[in-house]
């Protein structure tokens, strides 16, 4: 169960945890045009707090609307400034924040004409996403019968709600058949994401994820890829197959919830030594060290707070 807080702020205002409520007949219910963000904020080592990357991922949630020809009635600095609003009346200085833009009730049909835009943002505590051990030791992920979506059937660059569902029966399958996650593949065959993570592999030091093709651009993804030219490595945007993959040294996932998640085994094929290899470590602690404030050049992606 998602962690009750004090308040969701609702159409420009925080409104009781409860009283956070739509009607039966909102649209984004029935077709899933809907958009949201997931983002994080941390606790930092001096005993503040911060969002990370809060522009890029508000940005995004605009960018997604964008797509989905949903008018925000608010500014995105208003929604990054409801953000800490929210933050500071729950009291919380580490957990996630879901912002999410929906059409409201009106007309029926494919067509929301004139249907509100509506928009809330909640915030809960939220641990390890894939196990508190999955960060150290890592995940097993199994192919998924699941196709990614072709980028003419569903906006690969926006979080729409309805691209989930794609997700959901993909990450169903894969728990179902004991398996920690799904690696979905694109409609041509080549690696392309997980249900809620970018993916990278790393072969002879050189690190590899795929291009900006179906995949989400994962905020996540953009930082480490930064990171780990800092720590000197080689980062390359190119397509790769599933065994390619099985033959690679280290594996990863990147995601906000997911944050930097080794991956150990696909398919059965054990991934390098089967536990979290060197370079993943290293961009693992990198991410973290900025997360919690401590890395001065990426001061600029922590949006501080204090409650
Ligand atoms: N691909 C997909 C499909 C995706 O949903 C996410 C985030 C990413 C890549 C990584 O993007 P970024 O967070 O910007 O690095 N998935 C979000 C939702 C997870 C959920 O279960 O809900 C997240 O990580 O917040």
């Amino acid at each position: 169960m998602v962690q009750k807080a004090d308040s969701i702020w609702f159409d420009g205002k925080l409104v009781p945890w409860d009283k956070a409520q739509v009607h039966v007949l909102t649209h984004t219910l029935h077709y899933g045009v809907g958009v949201f963000e997931g983002i994080r904020c941390y606790t930092c080592s001096n005993g503040e707090s911060a969002v990370f990357r809060l522009p890029e991922h508000v940005e995004r949630l605009f960018h997604s609307a964008k797509i989905n020809e949903m008018a925000i009635p608010f500014t995105q600095e208003e929604i990054c400034a409801a953000i800490i609003d929210t933050l500071k009346a729950n009291k919380l200085s580490e957990g996630y924040i879901r912002p999410l833009a929906f059409i409201g009730a009106g007309v029926m049909g494919v067509n929301p004409a004139d249907n509100p835009i509506q928009i809330i943002i909640a915030t809960w505590p939220w641990g390890a996403y894939l196990g508190a051990e999955a960060l150290e030791k890592g995940i097993r992920v199994k192919t998924s019968t699941f196709t990614r979506h072709h980028v003419n059937v569903m906006m690969t660059k926006s979080k729409t709600a309805g691209n989930y569902v794609n997700s959901v029966l993909a990450k169903r399958e894969a728990l179902a058949d004991g398996y920690n996650e799904a690696l979905m593949l694109d409609v041509d065959g080549y690696v392309c994401e997980a249900t809620g993570e970018n993916i990278f592999i790393v072969r002879n030091g050189i690190i590899k994820t795929p291009p900006l093709g179906s995949i989400l651009s994962g905020i996540t993804r953009e930082s480490i890829m930064l990171l780990a030219e800092d720590l000197g490595y080689t980062v390359v945007e190119d397509r790769f197959t599933r065994d390619e993959l099985y033959c690679a040294d280290e594996a990863f996932f990147t995601g906000t919830a997911a944050e930097v998640t080794p991956i150990r085994e696909v398919d059965r094929r054990v991934i390098g030594a089967g536990s979290r290899g060197p370079v993943t470590k290293a961009v693992q602690e990198a991410y973290f060290k900025v997360l919690r404030g401590d890395n001065p050049k990426y001061g600029k992606w922590l949006a501080r707070y204090s409650l």
